[in-house]
């Protein structure tokens, strides 16, 4: 057999979310989320950008789903805007959003892809913001679940494979904050960290409430997941001893044990919640067994990790920082390691005991400092070496017996970059940004090698 093999039926696709890519901000009866609010008031987006372009490709997805089908991909996953649907946030649906999604999702079955829709990639109606600051409050998770109901009984004779939330802790961690400002939408600074654990703690409850609308409007067999972002705990050493500390430091980090530790076992991690102490969230009756959902696989965004070793400290380990000439990619968090992939994979299996639940790697991909060159290409021989090492350690985990059935790379195209604007380029294509020309970069033909021959390359 080949090296670096995968599976016959194993799932290669790619990655993109409305707001970065859609434009088109106030056609057909969308009204603002609040990343365009966020993005239009100076200071908060590099540059000024905001996604009231982007891609374009709201008018352009039949020439972004034909450049998809050349890539080889069988697989795309795309985001749902909410303020197309359901453009106040509650209230009436708004059937020319609904049709936008309907075009797309037969133009991607013409081509032989099948969609992977996530219904919240962060953009929430600016009028539930407005009303009653959206995720601060509880009554986010019921009109969250209103909304996934008016999605799924429409669009759920041609979308099986239903994806609930993107990253809870990137919109509520990074979108609240206390006592300093936030770099995401809203952008809300608030008094206490109780009061952003509240925030994530109103957003997981919206996933199981999410997970049950879908179950009761899909009219028939679907595949419902959740899309997190846990910092991956990786030992330093593959010792018996440090992945035990890797293993006891999942849990008590930050977001890990309150958004996946729900999710996945019915509780909050009880480390995390003695070092929070009087800025845990308050939590009813109930809403453990609401989030936690059946599922029928989980998405992990994989794109770094976090070093632990075995300590004589009190706690047991030491969540290392990295040393200072440490490789990363154009993205001051991006420190390259690869093991992660693996290591984000077994800790589902072992750290929180579900080895029978299938895996994707909904998102992994890297910024880089792309240069567009007179002869129109891009090398981005930078982007090729870290997505190589990370199919490796994904290919890893698959000849060790792990579950993981998919990987989906972020991103098909450079877009808008939230905080960053479009200041970094994460695509397999460059956007050109003036024309709008889409140009493969050198990692899209290696990506489509790797796809064809079904082994990393
Ligand atoms: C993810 N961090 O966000 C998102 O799902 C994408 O929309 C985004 O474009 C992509 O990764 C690249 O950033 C992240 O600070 C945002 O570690 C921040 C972090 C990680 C991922």
């Amino acid at each position: 057999m080949a090296s670096y093999s995968f599976p016959d039926d194993f799932t290669w696709g790619v990655a993109t979310a409305s707001y970065q890519i859609e434009g088109a901000v106030a056609e057909d009866g969308r009204k603002p989320s609040v990343w365009d609010t966020f993005s239009e008031t100076s200071g908060r987006v590099l540059n000024g950008d905001t996604g009231e372009s982007a891609c374009e490709h709201y008018h352009r997805y039949k020439e972004d789903i034909a450049l998809m089908a050349q890539l080889g991909i069988k697989h795309y996953r795309f985001s749902i805007a909410w303020p197309r649907i359901v453009p106040t946030g509650i209230g009436p649906v708004n059937e020319a959003g609904i049709d936008f999604y309907k075009r797309l999702v037969d133009c991607l079955q013409e081509h032989g892809i099948t969609p992977h829709a996530t219904l919240f990639h962060w953009d929430s109606p600016q009028a539930l913001e407005d009303r009653y600051g959206s995720w601060r409050s509880r009554e986010m998770a019921q009109a969250y679940a209103d909304y996934v109901s008016a999605v799924v009984s429409r669009l759920g004779d041609r979308i099986t494979h239903w994806m609930t939330i993107n990253e809870i802790s990137c919109f509520t961690h990074m979108g609240y904050a206390a006592n300093q400002i936030p770099v995401h939408a809203p952008g809300t600074t608030v008094k206490t960290l109780k009061e952003v654990w509240q925030t994530s703690h109103h957003a997981v409850l919206a996933h199981g409430l999410g997970c049950q609308a879908i179950r009761a409007a899909s009219p028939g067999p679907c595949s419902v997941a959740l899309v997190d972002n846990f910092t991956t705990t990786v030992p330093l050493i593959e010792s018996s001893e440090h992945i035990a500390a890797a293993q006891k430091a999942f849990g008590s980090l930050m977001s890990n044990g309150g958004i996946i530790f729900p999710v996945l076992t019915g509780a909050y991690n009880p480390d995390l919640l003695e070092k929070l102490g009087a800025d845990a969230p308050d939590i009813q009756d109930g809403d453990l067994e609401n989030i936690h959902q059946p599922l029928d696989a989980i998405g992990l965004n994989i794109y770094f990790g976090s070093y632990v070793q075995a300590s004589d400290n009190q706690q047991g380990y030491e969540v290392l920082d990295f040393p200072v000439g440490y490789p990363r990619m154009h993205m001051p968090w991006l420190h390259i390691v690869p093991e992660s992939i693996y290591w984000s994979i077994r800790h589902i299996s072992e750290t929180l005991g579900r080895p029978d639940l299938p895996v994707f790697i909904t998102e992994n991909g890297c910024a880089a400092q792309d240069e567009l060159r007179p002869d129109g290409t891009v090398i981005d021989s930078d982007r090729i070496m870290y997505l190589r090492q990370h199919l490796k350690s994904a290919q890893r985990a698959i000849s060790e017996g792990y579950p993981l059935k998919g990987y989906f790379l972020w991103t098909f195209m450079d877009n808008f970059e939230w905080a960053w604007g479009y200041d970094r380029r994460f695509g397999i294509i460059y956007t050109d940004y003036p024309t709008q020309a889409r140009i493969p970069k050198v990692s899209y033909h290696w990506y489509s090698e790797c796809i064809r021959q079904n082994r990393v390359v």
